[in-house]
């Protein structure tokens, strides 16, 4: 073993959102930033020796140099035993199960998300604890400031470790097991779905579904579990090998990015469903034939259905969406007389609700959907939980989703990005809503009365913590809203996030274009967040 002297060379503290570092490729390959992350990790948990964590990345470009560092220094550091997926592959929910079956210690994850993979790209990593979630703020901070005290590191050196082969290796005194990335996740997944009955619907011939690997991680798990074990057809997953750069596709499963996806799903021959996943395979979109389902109703629709599937026929004990995620779900929420929490944007924050059995769904806007089941949120589970419904149903998904607005209303629903602003200018135009907050309700825009604004601050109901700064919110009467926040993932830069929503109560009404509703809302954003002013931009760069 021998222990390495660091340079100074602190990474830098991660951005609201994250629950990792998130970086471009360039950075992670500087001389020991990624060891200095890792040390940090192990300094945090003086107890991690003789324990066992899980290790897997989504197969981006770093991933297997990432894994053979963090292995050593692991080892170096006396864990006892690592179990890693076959290639260095595992999604992150399939992490968040494996942690949790084994009853590991944590586990590291190695991914940027949806971000763009490649030499030229970005990479991640990030450290899950226990209970398989993302770790707490409390301990992201703590390793930022470990990594500012650090001055040395241990390793060891020892020829790579054979991630191809499954079963058991020895490094050093440690234990490396590889394993198959499927199995535990697919063997979850059936205790949740009804897979015989979809079985029946894929082999009545009657449905077709298209599935989106975007050359990303959830390819393998896709392919095993639709077209093996459910019986989908042939060709049903596309984009279905894992590449180190994803094939130049940026693996975001949103109306711009599955372009390939979109394309077949709005064409006269489509198939009656389409979905994909991100980079790490936490992420879902959902199609139907010419049909879109906002992540938010999806949401909304999977709690309102959720008692139908066998993983959840006791019901839900209470449920919980993100803050700018559109208050479809809340009407659920108040329909079955659960609770609904309001919580910061990112998935660490519905952790504790989940481990103190207060709510078995929760989702964000970012199409994040996810349960109980494990401590992420999960793109096959939502694509999975959609063929159950579907399976039982026998229904469009448009039939399905616009009978869910006559029982409880439309929330019509969009999300504005200007990407890549200076992030002076950013953090300026943030400034400046700060500032208008108190006079803002009373104020009427067009026909659009504020009611309330503030900047969101969460208080945790389990552990009592505190999140201050987490967005503008903008309430209208109505039920109308607008939500400012920049964002903690982009790593050029700042994006400015605008979420728009309005409620429409009168069924109608549900069968207007999306744009014409909310284009009132959309000028008034600009006009009290003076974003030409502030970034000289005049339309978002990306809306989903
Ligand atoms: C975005 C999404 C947020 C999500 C986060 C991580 O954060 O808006 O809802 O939790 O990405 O998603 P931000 O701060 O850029 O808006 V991913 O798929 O990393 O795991
Ligand atoms: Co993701």
């Amino acid at each position: 073993m021998s222990i390495v002297d660091v340079p100074t060379q602190p990474f830098d503290d991660q951005k609201p959102g994250t629950s990792g570092l998130r970086k471009s490729v360039k950075q992670f390959q500087q001389a020991h930033y990624l060891e200095n992350f890792v040390q940090s990790i192990v300094n945090s948990h003086p107890e991690i020796a003789g324990k066992t964590l899980v290790i897997g990345g989504d197969g981006r470009y770093y991933n297997r140099e990432a894994i053979q560092t963090i292995l050593r220094m692991v080892a170096a550091n006396g864990v006892g035993r690592v179990l890693v997926g076959r290639g260095g592959l595992l999604s992150t929910p399939a992490v968040s199960c494996v942690i949790r079956r084994a009853g590991a210690y944590g586990g590291i994850i190695l991914s940027a998300s949806h971000n763009p993979g490649g030499p030229q790209g970005d990479f991640g990593i990030k450290f899950n604890v226990s209970n398989g979630g993302p770790a707490p703020e409390s301990l992201t901070k703590g390793f930022y400031q470990e990594s500012l005290r650090l001055s040395s590191y241990q390793t060891l050196s020892a020829a790579p470790v054979d991630l191809d082969t499954l079963g058991s290796q020895q490094l050093d005194g440690m234990v490396v097991e590889i394993i198959d990335p499927i199995t535990d996740y697919a063997h979850l997944m059936e205790s949740l779905f009804d897979f015989n009955l979809i079985h029946q619907m894929f082999n009545s011939g009657q449905f077709t579904m298209c599935f989106d690997g975007m050359n990303a991680i959830t390819g393998p798990y896709a392919a095993h579990i639709f077209e093996n074990m459910l019986g989908a057809a042939p060709g049903s997953v596309i984009n279905a090998t894992p590449l180190p750069d994803f094939g130049g596709l940026h693996p975001d499963p949103n109306l711009v990015h599955a372009r390939e996806l979109v394309d077949s799903l709005y064409h006269a021959e489509a198939p009656d469903f389409g979905a994909a996943a991100d980079g790490d395979g936490d992420r879902n979109m959902i199609l139907g034939r010419q049909f879109f389902v906002t992540p938010s109703d999806s949401l909304a629709l999977l709690a309102a259905n959720a008692h139908l599937v066998p993983g959840y026929k006791q019901g839900v004990v209470g449920l919980a969406r993100s803050m700018p995620t559109s208050q479809a779900v809340d009407r659920v929420a108040e329909a079955l007389g659960v609770e609904c929490y309001e919580t910061p944007t990112g998935w660490k924050f519905f952790g504790n609700l989940l481990d103190a059995g207060k709510i078995t769904l929760c989702g964000e806007e970012s199409f994040g959907t996810g349960s109980d089941h494990i401590r992420e949120k999960d793109g096959l589970w939502a694509v999975l939980f959609w063929l159950n419904l579907l399976a039982i149903k026998r229904a469009p998904v448009q039939a399905i989703v616009t009978d869910h607005w006559r029982r409880f209303g439309r929330n019509y629903y969009v999300r504005h990005d200007y990407e890549a602003l200076a992030i002076d200018a950013a953090t300026a135009l943030m400034e400046n809503l700060r500032s208008q907050l108190s006079s803002l309700p009373g104020v009427d825009f067009g026909s659009q009365r504020v009611i309330s604004s503030d900047d969101f601050e969460y208080h945790d109901p389990v552990d009592a913590s505190i999140s201050s700064n987490q967005g503008i919110r903008i309430s209208f009467e109505g039920g109308a809203r607008i939500v400012f926040r920049l964002s903690g993932t982009g790593t050029q830069g700042a994006t400015l996030r605008v979420y728009l929503e309005h409620f429409e109560p009168q069924p109608e009404r549900h069968t207007l274009d999306t744009q014409t509703v909310l284009s009132e809302l959309s000028r008034i954003a600009k006009e009290i967040a003076r974003i030409e002013h502030f970034t000289s931009r005049v339309e978002p760069s990306v809306i989903t």
